[in-house]
């Protein structure tokens, strides 16, 4: 049959509507494949595929959390189970289709980070070439992961430190950890080596089927004082790109993110605009962009600086995903300068150190490892719909910080999923109170608001 030749969108597997601008903020809806994800947004990191401490149920059907995407790594996910492995993956008798979505039994949207950053970030032994990043592996692929769940794999934080005086080194914890890779392998006499390619982390985000794919961008720390190591870096991401969207293999169902990289000069000509520049030449390519580089110990002048330069040159119509930040107060102000997306481990792994996010308390957490919790018989927040604050049938009730005080200092793992579903229900109604703002076009007097009401003390 002939068949009327189909209008084929030049990005079939996104659509992004802005509903309500405020200054520069946006109030959007990114449709995916997965379905409609409205922006501002936080995307909560489940390193290898589960958001530590909480179900797939959890965080889908829980009003107070209600996340509709997720963020992954490639390269965890790469090294262990396999992305062969989570394609192949069929869940149920129906027959499904496969990858990550079934592997995790979550049918919303999943964005996959490309994996060298956090080759470069975590594993302090990566080495960057024009090939890709190659990750010399000193302990060989000899322990399994046994031990496995103790040790502290949200690993991609855009250098927020573990600002909670836990005195836990990352970096030790992380370097234990085995790293079979199924490819790109090659065997040295003492150590293992893999290399990730762009087309080797296009092919694994592929087979992992994420709806929105990051490309392999060559990523230096934001404080590195070395301008050629800077400018090698942004062309490189720039020639990255290219071989990333030739080696993409599913452009109708997944969509690929150039990220924007050129540390922190936003001189006119400068590494960001060179970056900006290549990627206004590979627009139709692209059907939304990142910045990355970023919340890496530089100061906060320097980094809004730069977000707010990326978010004036990229393009009003697609979205702006700001990668590595999640301190409230950054959603804040980089909502204001037109970011959409946001992803980092903060929430989360602070919840494991027993830190919760409150509003009313300077400096906007709450040690309930402290002493004044001891006794302190109010749920973490009021007001708050999560499982620790809300037992769910309006009367009261809910867990009071004593208790989860107690439960702490006993090393309770419940304790930890609960300040986790409340820190990340805190994530999603500061989404909601963004949009909200945005909508009613008073995003200004939000963020001032907000920003008075963090730093305010005890009352
Ligand atoms: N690049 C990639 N992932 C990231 C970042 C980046 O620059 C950041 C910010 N430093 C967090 N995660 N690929
Ligand atoms: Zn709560």
């Amino acid at each position: 049959e002939d068949a009327p030749p189909t209008f084929r969108p030049p990005h079939p597997a996104i659509d992004f509507h802005v509903h309500a601008i405020s200054g520069r903020a946006r109030y959007a809806t990114v449709h995916l494949r997965h379905g409609p994800v409205s922006t501002p947004v936080f995307m909560p990191v489940g390193t290898k595929g589960t958001l530590k401490g909480l179900t797939t149920t959890d965080v889908a059907r829980c009003e107070a959390l209600d996340n509709r995407i997720i963020l992954a790594n490639t390269y965890h996910l790469a090294l262990q189970p396999g992305t062969e492995l989570i394609r192949d993956h069929r869940a149920g008798n129906d027959g499904g289709c496969g990858g990550l979505h079934e592997f995790m039994g979550w049918d919303r949207n999943i964005l996959t980070d490309s994996g060298g950053f956090q080759m470069v970030s975590l594993l302090k032994l990566a080495e960057i070439t024009e090939e890709g990043v190659t990750f010399e592996n000193p302990f060989g692929d000899d322990d399994d992961d046994a031990a496995g769940d103790d040790d502290d794999d949200d690993d991609d934080d855009g250098g927020v430190a573990d600002d909670e005086g836990d005195g836990r080194d990352r970096d030790d914890e992380t370097g234990r950890k085995r790293h079979h890779c199924s490819s790109s392998r090659v065997e040295t006499s003492k150590s293992r080596r893999m290399l990730l390619r762009p087309e080797d982390s296009i092919h694994h985000q592929n087979n992992i089927g994420s709806d929105i794919m990051m490309a392999l961008d060559d990523v230096v720390s934001s404080v590195a004082d070395d301008p050629t190591r800077f400018r090698i870096a942004t062309y490189r991401t720039l020639r990255w790109l290219d071989r990333c969207f030739y080696a993409h293999r599913r452009p109708n169902d997944q969509n690929l993110f150039p990220i924007v990289q050129g540390g922190l000069d936003t001189s006119p000509g400068g590494l960001r605009d060179i970056c900006l520049a290549g990627f206004r030449l590979r627009d139709d390519k692209a059907p939304g962009y990142a910045i990355g580089g970023l919340a890496g110990g530089e100061s906060k002048d320097d980094f809004w600086k730069v977000v707010d330069h990326c978010c004036r040159a990229l393009p009003d119509k697609k979205p702006r995903y700001l990668m590595g930040v999640g301190y409230p107060l950054d959603l804040v102000v980089c909502t204001a300068l037109g970011v959409d997306m946001y992803d980092c481990v903060y929430p989360t792994r602070t919840a494991r150190f027993g830190v919760a996010l409150v509003e009313g308390e300077a400096p906007g957490t709450l040690r309930l490892k402290g002493h004044d919790c001891a006794e302190d018989y109010r749920v973490i927040m009021d007001g708050c719909k999560c499982a620790a604050c809300y037992d769910g049938n309006g009367d009261g009730g809910g867990y009071t910080r004593a208790r989860l005080h107690a439960m702490l200092k006993n090393d309770n793992p419940l304790a930890v999923s609960l300040v986790t579903h409340h820190n990340l229900a805190y994530m999603m109604s500061l989404n909601r109170r963004m949009r909200a703002a945005i909508k009613e076009d008073a995003y200004g007097d939000f963020a001032k608001s907000f920003i008075r009401e963090q730093y305010r003390g005890k009352d």
